[in-house]
């Protein structure tokens, strides 16, 4: 880890000094560049060409990954990209209000969530569709509420998967608050009468991106789990951009490395890389449930789309910067790996397209004859226990709804 002597920046003042420091106008939009690059300070176990490369530190969490585990990853990652395309097709075609792409984030989506246990809990933003589908929630209960019919249709508590959260950083307090639980109810650090780290203990992550590191939520998250040693794998999804904001204008230092100021570890592994994701999760989480908590790790990766249906990114990013991140797509460097080993078929790869195709045509199928969910519903799932008040709500929305059927009578 550097020193903090070194993320001092001398105020550069006046004359050139000072116009060095400042981006050129072609560097911003380009999103100066070093965005491709993770530094020397990536984790990597698969290279973008699909050699593995071993790692002393984290190789051991992963030895369980043989070929027919790491066939498994890659269709994981193959369902949710055609999926994930599947739905930007439908936003355009009017059957969604929006999408929120992931292209391009599978291998962190993926890496991360199967790290998970059952009684772990995840805190996504909005993006994690990839998550999502590694809690077991099954992708069309994402659809109502990009179709603007549902807050989240999912059982939180079932799946371990929290509600989507939009408002930025946010979730990160939600779940410091949660792992601080876990910590005060004893789940946390316990032995099993072999003396070895009991298997139930849980541990939380929580996933939000680069941009909403600049937000106060994020900062007190951090706090909190620091100084409560809360069981919480914070999990930085940087894909160097927050809607038309690089990484950049966020941060003087690479994200990880903001950890330190806080007191707990902070790992920088590239995020388009499923085995590096999984082994860098499995030993933060490990970590945590060992009571060593918290963690943070960034994932350094790319949004290959656009921040939602309703943006544009060529008003402020160059292709060339996408055309960089393309040799290093998370799906096709497993594949590489696959075929180069002879872990794999042709006739495999064709399996899983053709299951892929059927996974998002049944989408398509349930999207389009989704089922409108009754008014009252959205006073159903806000608050644990019912209130006078909401029931008064809702009968007043009803009334209010009713009146609309009536007025034509009048
Ligand atoms: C508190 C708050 N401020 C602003 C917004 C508008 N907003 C939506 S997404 C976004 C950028 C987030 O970027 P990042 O954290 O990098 O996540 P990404 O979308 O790249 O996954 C902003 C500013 C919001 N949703 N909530
Ligand atoms: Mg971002």
């Amino acid at each position: 880890m550097s020193s903090p002597e070194q993320w001092t920046h001398p105020d550069p003042g006046e004359g050139p000094a000072a116009q060095a420091a400042q981006p050129s106008r072609e560097q911003v939009i380009a999103g100066l560049r070093a965005t491709t690059e993770g530094g020397a300070e990536l984790t990597q176990l698969l290279t973008p060409e699909g050699e593995r490369v071993g790692s002393p530190r984290f190789d051991r969490y992963v030895e369980d990954i043989d070929a027919e585990a790491l066939r498994g990853l890659y269709r994981d990652m193959v369902l949710v990209r055609r999926a994930d395309r599947e739905c930007n097709a439908m936003q355009r075609q009017g059957q969604l209000g929006i999408w929120v792409p992931l292209l391009g984030q599978e291998a962190a989506q993926i890496g991360s969530g199967r790290a998970l246990k059952p009684q772990d809990m995840a805190f996504p933003s909005y993006r994690e569709h990839g998550v999502a589908f590694t809690r077991g929630v099954d992708f069309r209960e994402l659809l109502g509420i990009f179709r603007c019919t549902d807050h989240s249709g999912w059982d939180f508590r079932a799946h371990g998967f929290h509600p989507y959260t939009i408002v930025i950083g946010n979730q990160v307090l939600n779940a410091a608050g949660y792992a601080m639980g876990q910590r005060f109810e004893g789940k946390v650090g316990n032995t099993d009468t072999d003396g070895r780290p009991a298997e139930n203990d849980e541990a939380t992550i929580v996933y939000f991106g680069d941009g909403a590191t600049s937000q106060g939520d994020v900062h007190e998250g951090f706090v909190w789990a620091a100084v409560y040693d809360a069981p919480l794998v914070f999990f930085c999804q940087n894909n160097q951009w927050a809607i038309s904001e690089p990484t950049e204008r966020q941060s003087r230092l690479p994200l990880y490395q903001r950890a330190r100021g806080y007191g707990f570890p902070g790992i920088r592994v590239d995020g388009n890389d499923v085995l590096a994701c999984l082994a860098v999760t499995r030993w933060a989480l490990e970590e945590c449930r060992h009571g060593n908590g918290p963690v943070l790790i960034e994932a350094f990766t790319y949004r290959m789309d656009a921040h939602t249906t309703t943006d544009d990114p060529t008003r402020y990013r160059l292709s060339d910067e996408l055309e960089a991140w393309k040799l290093k797509d998370p799906i096709e460097r497993v594949r590489a790996h696959l075929a180069r080993n002879g872990f794999a078929e042709g006739s495999f790869f064709e399996q899983i397209q053709a299951e892929a195709d059927e996974f998002a045509a049944q989408l398509r199928d349930f999207c389009f004859n989704m089922p409108e969910p009754p008014p009252e519903r959205v006073f159903s799932q806000v608050y644990a226990e019912p209130s006078p008040e909401l029931d008064a709500q809702r009968e007043e929305y009803l009334a209010y709804l009713d009146g609309f059927a009536t007025a034509g009578e009048r």
